[in-house]
């Protein structure tokens, strides 16, 4: 992330639009978020200024082992850079190395709603799924993302269908805050892919797939080795038709095609014609493959980069000092709107 580029001299300095995403580090990546957001995060850095985090102080809504989470993050952050992300053109950094955004979330939840909150579909499926553990920091989780967002001035944030949600709340907040204060957050516009924005879960096709998932086969992870990819593509819920044709109620087989032309390119009519009169056996087949070809760069990657610990510290101090520079820009301005008297930096 960078300063605006300037133009010609006459015309007025262009700024490239900003991006902001987050992913947090509860497991190793799923197909389902590499296909409905990491993708495009690599893919976006070339057009518009990127920043992106690993999220973890989202993730200790859920309960965590520490090592596990500390081992996690790191190996989070070297997925991204794995899956194309370059340090150099985007600010890549982790949450908690950037104070500003647990400082903005708190003064976030103040102009937040109760029952907004309370309407949040993440939050009432997380608490069914942790009833033991229904914490404050679920309910206010999105305060917290709209910090991420808000503080970086994002424009754009690059996420899959499920976060639609928080992206409206996020909206709904600063425009609440803008009309009290003047304007002091851009209103970011969430961008969702045409397909892939919800992959589903193998196992139980009518549920997204998500890496905390307990059924290993319900998920691909990107880094499953080949044979296991075919394997679990092999296992897929799919129904007793047999035709490989998009349409409704066939939940199974519309994850497995919106997968395939994901990762091909082929739209669902080429794929129809392809597999006519085939059974779903070598679809699936097709599909495993397909896709462990695709996935296969980013898993050499990260077992690459795994290798340099002393590089992936460097690129991730190095994000976190530029984006505690740049988030205090707006956190100051936020401070000093709501009262609060100058602080010494
Ligand atoms: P958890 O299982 O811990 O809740 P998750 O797998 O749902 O995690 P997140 O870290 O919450 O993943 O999400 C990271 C990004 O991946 C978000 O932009 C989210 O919208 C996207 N994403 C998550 N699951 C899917 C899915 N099944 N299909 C498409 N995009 C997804
Ligand atoms: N809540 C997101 C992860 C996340 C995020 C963000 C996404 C944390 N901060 C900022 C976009 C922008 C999720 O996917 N569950």
């Amino acid at each position: 992330m960078s300063e605006p580029t300037q133009t010609t001299q006459a015309s007025k300095p262009e700024r490239k639009k900003i991006i902001l995403s987050g992913i947090q580090p509860t497991g190793v990546f799923t197909l389902g978020n590499y296909l409905g957001a990491i993708r495009n995060w690599a893919a976006m850095q070339e057009d518009y200024n990127c920043a992106y985090c690993i999220a973890n102080l989202h993730a200790i809504t859920v309960r965590q082992d520490a090592a596990k989470l500390r081992q996690q993050t790191i190996a989070c952050y070297a997925l991204i850079l794995a899956c194309g992300i370059d340090p150099k053109k985007s600010l890549t950094f982790i949450q908690s190395h950037v104070p500003t955004h647990a400082e903005l979330s708190w003064v976030l939840s103040c102009y937040t709603q109760f029952g907004e909150l309370s309407r949040m579909t993440q939050f009432k499926d997380k608490s069914l799924k942790h009833p033991e553990n229904v914490n404050v920091g679920l309910f206010t989780y999105p305060d917290l993302m709209a910090a991420d967002i808000l503080l970086y001035q994002a424009d754009l944030v690059p996420v899959g269908a499920d976060q639609k949600q928080h992206l409206e709340i996020t909206r709904d907040i600063a425009v609440r805050f803008n009309n009290l204060y003047g304007n002091v957050f851009t209103l970011p516009e969430p961008y969702i892919p045409k397909v892939g924005a919800r992959i589903m879960s193998l196992a139980e096709p009518t549920k997204k797939m998500s890496k905390s998932d307990e059924n290993q086969n319900a998920f691909i992870s990107i880094l499953d080795a080949p044979e296991v990819i075919v394997k679990k593509f092999k296992r897929a819920v799919t129904d007793s038709q047999a035709e490989v044709a998009y349409r409704e109620g066939k939940d199974g087989i519309n994850n497995l095609m919106t997968i395939y032309s994901s990762v091909t390119g082929d739209s669902f009519e080429t794929i129809e014609r392809d597999f006519a009169g085939k059974g779903y056996g070598d679809f699936k087949q097709a599909v495993g493959e397909a896709v462990a070809e695709h996935l296969r760069p980013v898993r050499e990657n990260f077992d690459r980069l795994m290798k340099d610990k002393a590089y992936l510290e460097e690129c991730y101090t190095e994000g976190a000092k530029k984006a505690l520079a740049i988030s205090a820009r707006t956190l100051d301005k936020v401070y000093h709107k709501v009262g609060f008297v100058k602080p010494i930096r």
